[in-house]
């Protein structure tokens, strides 16, 4: 199962490690043929190399775009060993073994992450790069490819273990890389086309991803996990630093990304706001006058749930914000950044875990939400919804006043996070009651009311917080009974898609009990 490597071509882009993997390369008496820049750089550092276009006898023309694009080439990644004829034809064709390739591509994705205009973006698409990347993954019975710098150390181990040689076993371990590598590339390539034409609909997609992390285990410790970039760059978990703490778990990164995709709701420039997450679901989300006083009120919400939680903030992390926060034992801290002051006060809590972003997340931005199925995957738009006052339309008898109308849209924003059936009681904008996943809506009336009850005893409070407050649902009412059990919560005004069947029997029981009800035609599931 071994094979000895004799003759290496390496041909990068990414150029980190090169020269050290040249001079191990050199050291071992390998000998190297390269490309352009790749060759001028080993060169340049006295490191013998042949050019790939004395090989082809072909220079490399037409901008880069044929440099490798060449039988001789190709027949040596592509021979085998162990063929009379294919040796013959080797012998024939002056075409050299290539027993190691080592190839990063273009960087495709960090151009359209730079956002390059369209042009710039089909110049760094590789071709010649995953070409040879296939063939000598093909060929793996021989062939040694490495398509990532952070292998070169590997790979040089290998060597030094099987003295100049590799075994089968790590070649098709690395082969296995190298179509990974190229199937996202080209991936990433179908996915910036689709944005590029505007396509709405998600049709003949391909997804991958990028492995960004190796998860110490997933939603339980006896599933394994990982975590994938989808080279979007955007502002988020995805690409936040992390500036202290331990390595963030599946659970982890997925209370995180619904506790900032909510936040990110809220635009910094209309004030600070903040929103604790347990189990992807808020468990308090509020405004306040200074985000100290956000984060404050959204904790009041339910102080039970949110121990342990994610706090999400939608500006840039100060001292007295940090302190309140460290006062309860908290997971995860994400923000568009954190102030020394502030730093200062985390590192004294070393599991807390600080996240950092270069922004806020664009939540009205297209983009494709995935789930999969027993042998399927559901792709559809992310929901990117945003209703305005424009869109609502007052039903009942009786109009919004100018504050209920506030808490009913800010109502409306946490329903859009919350876990169907949603329910959810708002008072001076932050939230008082949430009713999350239930089976019956009518449950998640109830159970909102409940902990709202539970939590104005826990405050010492006359009666609880949805005394007058404002209530979304995130799909319409199907009966009165769940828009009546808000009603003796204390809601005053209602905000629902509207649609039911029985709309009539729901605005009837409305007006009635004397609420304001406003319809959105916009439905928020979230399953
Ligand atoms: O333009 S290409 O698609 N045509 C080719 O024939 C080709 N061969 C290698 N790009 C090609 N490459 C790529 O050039 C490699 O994948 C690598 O990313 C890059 C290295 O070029 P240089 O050595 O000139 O810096």
């Amino acid at each position: 199962d071994l094979h000895p490597v004799a003759r290496a071509l390496i041909s990068v882009s990414d150029k980190t490690g090169l020269l050290d993997l040249g001079r191990a390369l050199e050291a071992r008496g390998i000998e190297i043929l390269s490309t352009g820049g790749s060759a001028r750089a080993l060169r340049e550092a006295g490191i013998a190399v042949r050019d790939v276009a004395e090989v082809t006898e072909f220079p490399e023309m037409m901008d880069g775009r044929v440099k490798t694009l060449h039988p001789r080439i190709h027949g040596g990644l592509l021979a085998l060993r162990d063929d009379d004829a294919h040796l013959a034809a080797m012998a024939e064709h002056g075409i050299p073994a290539i027993d190691l390739l080592v190839v990063n591509l273009y960087p495709f994705e960090a151009t359209v992450a730079q956002g390059g205009d369209y042009a710039t973006c089909i110049e760094n698409i590789d071709i010649g790069g995953p070409a040879m990347i296939r063939a000598a993954a093909k060929n793996h019975g021989f062939v040694t490819v490495v398509t990532d710098v952070a292998d070169y150390p590997a790979l040089l181990a290998e060597l030094d273990a099987q003295e100049g040689a590799t075994t089968l076993a790590f070649r098709q371990s690395l082969a296995q890389i190298a179509y990974a590598r190229t199937g996202a590339y080209d991936a990433a390539v179908s996915t910036w086309m689709a944005g590029a034409l505007e396509q709405a609909a998600p049709r003949r997609r391909v997804i991958a991803g990028e492995i960004a992390q190796t998860l110490r285990y997933g939603e339980n410790p006896h599933q394994a996990a990982a975590f994938y970039r989808d080279g979007s760059n955007r502002p988020g978990v995805a690409t936040a630093v992390q500036h202290q703490g331990k390595d963030l778990s599946y659970n982890n990164i997925n209370d995180t990304d619904a506790a900032f995709e909510l936040v990110s709701e809220f635009r910094p420039e209309d004030g600070p706001a903040c929103a604790i997450i347990k189990h992807a679901n808020p468990c308090g989300v509020a405004r306040g006058a200074t985000l100290a006083e956000a984060y404050a009120r959204a904790f009041d919400c339910d102080r039970t749930s949110a121990f342990g939680g994610i706090v999400a903030l939608n500006q840039v992390l100060d001292a007295d914000t940090a302190r309140a926060i460290t006062e309860i034992f908290t997971e995860v801290v994400i923000a568009p950044g954190a102030d020394d002051a502030a730093r200062e006060i985390f590192a004294a809590k070393k599991n807390l875990r600080l996240l950092t972003t270069s922004g806020l997340a664009d939540t009205a931005a297209p983009g494709l939400a995935f789930r999969q199925v027993s042998g399927g995957m559901l792709v559809q738009d992310r929901d990117n919804g945003v209703i305005t006052r424009a869109d609502l339309k007052v039903v009942t008898q009786r109009q919004p006043s100018e504050a209920e109308l506030e808490d009913l849209l800010f109502a409306w924003t946490v329903a859009k996070h919350v876990k169907s059936n949603a329910i959810v009681y708002v008072k001076d904008k932050a939230t008082v009651g949430v009713g999350a996943g239930q089976m019956s809506r009518l449950d998640s009336a109830l159970i909102a009311a409940k902990k709202a009850e539970r939590m104005a005893e826990g405050l010492g409070l006359p009666s609880p917080l949805t005394q007058g407050s404002a209530v979304a649902s995130d799909a319409f009412f199907p009966f009165a009974d769940g828009l009546m059990e808000a009603a003796a919560a204390g809601a005053t005004s209602v905000i629902q898609p509207g649609g039911s069947m029985r709309d009539a029997e729901v605005i009837a029981a409305a007006d009635a009990a004397g609420l304001a009800m406003v319809f959105t035609g916009m439905r928020h599931f979230r399953h």
